[in-house]
């Protein structure tokens, strides 16, 4: 039977492609991921996070660490930009000057991915979505704690605070959420503000200076994250102070060094802030090569952790 010459190339052609589909359908999606550092627990419960679920996933990870320094985060976006990666995706450590780099990102086609803190660039088509927390929410949460702890405090709460990051998307809106709650009432002050970097020596640091300055007129510290709490409980037990007692103390995050405060009594309550992103983000890289469409805002839901719960809670905790 004389079978016609394009019959014969079409089904050579198709039968290439059925024995090459596996190996192509195996290709492995390369995700290049920039990281802000390891400054503090939670951090370090992300990252865990992440390379966890890359692997679960069978994505394949580029990580990388930038020290908390944007100009290193730049340098590892342009990286995967130059090695061609399907996703890039970071937690960017500063809100602005992330422009000229997703730029150029997107004019190589690659999708990017903000997770955990936002940018405040104005272009959002500069990236698919942004996962995480709602800080100004953590705040508000802070604040209403402490509006509802103090109901019946006579006279002036004065208030210290360890902000995060100068310049991160969680100092400017924990900073914000809560101020929006405690001026409500006049009887509160925020006497000192200062970033601790979100770090346990930093947060000590700073403690040791709000309590030369102020000393005992400090009646609470609220802190942007559990690492500068836990540093700044060291300064005020240095100073003879009793942490969670003559200091209240609200922090945020949630992890487990805010839980063994709180059960050593030395820490009020933690706001939780889940760190564990990793399998959202990959579900997220997946369905992006799938083609499908992704949420421009996908938010993660928290409580919050007062030290009555503490032991009951702790073994549950999963960061
Ligand atoms: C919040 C995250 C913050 C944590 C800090 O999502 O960006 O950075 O609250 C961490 O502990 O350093």
């Amino acid at each position: 039977m004389n079978i016609p010459r394009r019959t014969v190339l079409a089904a050579t052609a198709a039968a290439a492609l059925a024995s090459a589909l596996p190996a192509m359908a195996q290709k492995k999606i390369v995700l290049g991921f920039s990281q802000i550092g390891a400054e503090s627990e939670w951090r370090t419960a992300n990252s865990e996070s992440i390379k966890q679920s890359a692997k679960d996933a069978g994505i394949e990870l580029k990580f990388s660490d930038a020290q908390q320094k944007q100009e290193n985060q730049i340098k590892a976006i342009r990286s995967f930009i130059a090695q061609k990666v399907d996703v890039i995706a970071f937690s960017p450590v500063v809100e602005s000057g992330w422009g000229t780099v997703l730029r150029e990102a997107k004019a190589a086609k690659i999708p990017v991915i903000l997770t955990d803190r936002a940018v405040n660039e104005k272009d959002d088509s500069l990236w698919v979505t942004f996962m995480g927390s709602d800080f100004v929410e953590e705040g508000r949460k802070a604040g209403r704690w402490l509006v509802d702890k103090m109901k019946d405090a006579k006279g002036e709460v004065n208030i210290v605070e360890l902000q995060g990051t100068v310049g991160s998307a969680p100092a400017i809106d924990r900073k914000k959420g809560f101020e929006e709650i405690v001026k409500a009432d006049p009887k509160f002050k925020i006497i000192r503000s200062q970033t601790g970097d979100f770090t346990r020596a930093k947060g000590k640091e700073v403690m040791e200076a709000f309590l030369k300055a102020e000393g005992k007129k400090i009646n609470v510290l609220y802190a942007h994250n559990d690492d500068m709490a836990i540093g700044a409980i060291q300064a005020i037990e240095e100073a003879g102070l009793k942490p969670a007692k003559d200091i209240v103390i609200i922090s945020i995050d949630a992890v487990k060094g805010a839980f063994e405060a709180m059960m050593a009594g030395k820490l009020n309550v933690s706001v939780e802030c889940s760190p564990l992103l990793g399998g959202q983000l990959m579900q997220a890289v997946k369905d992006l090569k799938a083609g499908k469409t992704l949420p421009k805002r996908i938010v993660t839901e928290e409580g919050i952790f007062p030290m009555e719960v503490a032991a009951k809670e702790f073994p549950k905790r999963k960061y």
